[in-house]
């Protein structure tokens, strides 16, 4: 009987990392790093539809790294949660799944080896981290190995070759390509080849105890991690507050968000499916539209910026102009100074700012407008430009839960170094970077409402010796 093969992906969307010629016998192995799902994701298709045509099983490594870019417990048991529930949809569908231990760039090639896989089949994440895993990885291979972009919607290398200065650039080039790229998403298929030498499931508890890694800044409680959540978020959203974007979602007094990122960091949910299940909501365009500018425009333009600017995270990677300008008034008197337990302790004189950094600390996720103004102070009240972005790059992926991603990175230096953004008005400190002030948040938004927000929804969190900040004074959240 013809094999019926799963259907191709568009060439774009892949790319050759060792350039090995043809696929070797063996199975498929799918290297699984940023995009942790089963459904929706381009990468682990495009493995299947290898390993049907060559009539071989298809098998998932995730390499589990001792450490990464600082996460904590609040960042791996995240993780982790989500990755168990992966691994049970790949089971259920005849996919084997392995969790590796170590540094990728030994522990993935060695496996690769061990299992005689003919081919390695990986996702596309720009960080200068996974560059370099992926870059070890394949040169340490024998048999081909390709990355398939499953995160983005427009494959980043495709949507532009080069940085683009801002979102009115890359727009125009993604509203061209989003016809060929928005498109339905293949479903994954029970793979007829089973892997005779898949060893059952992780003992993900043992996982989760054995790790070793900051544990002072617990897991956030009452947020579930996993795909089936993210759904679950998604349909919320798009029920109730989608048709509130974007001014319900630039007002921090009320809850207007889609709560979407940490999903999406983790990959645990697809862009692409969130878009075309926004398309066909039915909301009102202008909503709809607002909401696809941040879920399309503006994260591939942190894509954008990571894949193209090797100093996406340091004083260099700000355009010129900016450069200029904060080197202009690096020696301009601080209104305010703050050491960084000051600042990490919420202990201002800013009583916004100070709730903006508790609601982080607390539940590992602050508002969007207030990633702004909580950045720019951190600028006004640090004694250099280079000192306020390692401040509120170490924080913001601290605590976080969808930290040590390109869109944490892009908006660090955004509000920092006008990347993506225009010269304004120039003024002492900020030199000609936009300036954002108490008095225009109070314009804004119900300051005192968001407060009370803040501190009326403190999510407990399993912190161990983490503690909540009252009064200056710490007492203990120890989930009761
Ligand atoms: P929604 O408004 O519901 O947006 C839906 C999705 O659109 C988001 O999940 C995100 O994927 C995307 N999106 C929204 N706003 C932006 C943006 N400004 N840039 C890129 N993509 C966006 N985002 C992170 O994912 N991780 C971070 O570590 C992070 N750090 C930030 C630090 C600073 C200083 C700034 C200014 C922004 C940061 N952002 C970060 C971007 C943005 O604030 C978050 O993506 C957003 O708050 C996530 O909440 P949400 O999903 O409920 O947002
Ligand atoms: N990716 C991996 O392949 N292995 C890891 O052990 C790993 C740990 C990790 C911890 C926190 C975190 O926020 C991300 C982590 N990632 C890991 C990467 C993640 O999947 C994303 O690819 C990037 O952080 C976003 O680009």
């Amino acid at each position: 009987m013809r094999k019926v093969l799963p259907p191709t992906l568009r060439p774009e969307r892949i790319r050759s990392l060792n350039g090995c010629g043809e696929a070797a016998p063996g199975p498929v192995l799918y290297w699984m790093s940023r995009d942790q799902r089963a459904d929706d994701n381009w990468a682990l298709l495009h493995a299947q539809r290898e390993a049907c045509t060559r009539g071989v099983p298809l098998v998932t490594a995730f390499c589990l790294a001792p450490v990464f870019l600082g996460a904590t417990l609040r960042q791996y048991g995240f993780m982790l949660r989500g990755l168990a529930e992966t691994e049970r949809a790949l089971r259920n569908r005849a996919i084997g799944f392995v969790l590796l231990r170590g540094d990728p760039g030994r522990e993935v090639p060695a496996f690769a080896r061990r299992i005689g896989a003919g081919l390695v089949v990986t996702d596309f994440d720009p960080l200068r981290i996974k560059t370099g895993w992926r870059t070890e990885v394949a040169a340490a291979l024998r048999v081909p190995a390709v990355e398939v972009d499953a995160h983005n919607i427009v494959p980043a290398w495709h949507a532009s070759p080069k940085q683009e200065y801002g979102a009115y650039t890359l727009r125009p080039k993604l509203r061209k390509l989003l016809p060929d790229f928005l498109t339905p998403i293949p479903a994954l298929r029970r793979h007829p080849y089973a892997w005779p030498q898949d060893p059952g499931p992780a003992d993900w508890v043992a996982v989760q105890q054995s790790l070793r890694v900051d544990r002072s800044v617990g897991e956030v409680l009452g947020l579930t991690p996993g795909s089936t959540a993210a759904l679950r978020v998604l349909r919320d959203f798009l029920k109730n507050k989608l048709n509130g974007y974007p001014e319900a979602s630039r007002n921090p007094a009320v809850d207007g968000l889609s709560h979407l990122s940490p999903y999406l960091h983790f990959g645990q949910v697809s862009a692409q499916r969130v878009a075309l299940e926004v398309n066909a909501a039915g909301a009102a365009p202008a909503a709809r539209d607002a909401f696809l500018e941040e879920l399309i425009v503006r994260r591939e333009l942190a894509d954008n910026f990571c894949l193209y600017n090797p100093h996406y995270d340091t004083f260099q990677g700000f355009p010129a102009w900016a450069r200029r300008t904060l080197s202009d008034h690096a020696r301009d008197a601080r209104p305010y100074g703050y050491p960084r337990d000051r600042l990490e302790a919420g202990e201002t004189h800013d009583d916004l700012w100070n709730a903006a950094q508790q609601e982080m600390v607390q539940s590992g996720k602050m508002h969007s407008y207030l990633r702004m103004y909580w950045a720019k102070k951190i600028l006004e009240w640090t004694r250099s430009p280079e000192e306020a972005l390692q401040t509120v790059i170490d924080l913001n992926d601290r605590y976080e839960i969808d930290g040590r991603d390109p869109n944490g990175y892009a908006g660090a230096a955004w509000s920092i170094g006008g990347v993506h953004d225009r010269a304004w008005g120039e003024r002492p400190v900020f030199g000609k970077i936009r300036y954002m002030s108490y008095n225009g948040c109070k314009s804004k938004f119900d300051i005192p409402a968001y407060i009370r927000r803040v501190l009326k929804n403190q999510p407990l969190t399993t912190a161990v010796g983490r503690t909540n900040r009252t009064g200056g004074r710490l007492t203990n959240t120890e989930a009761p």
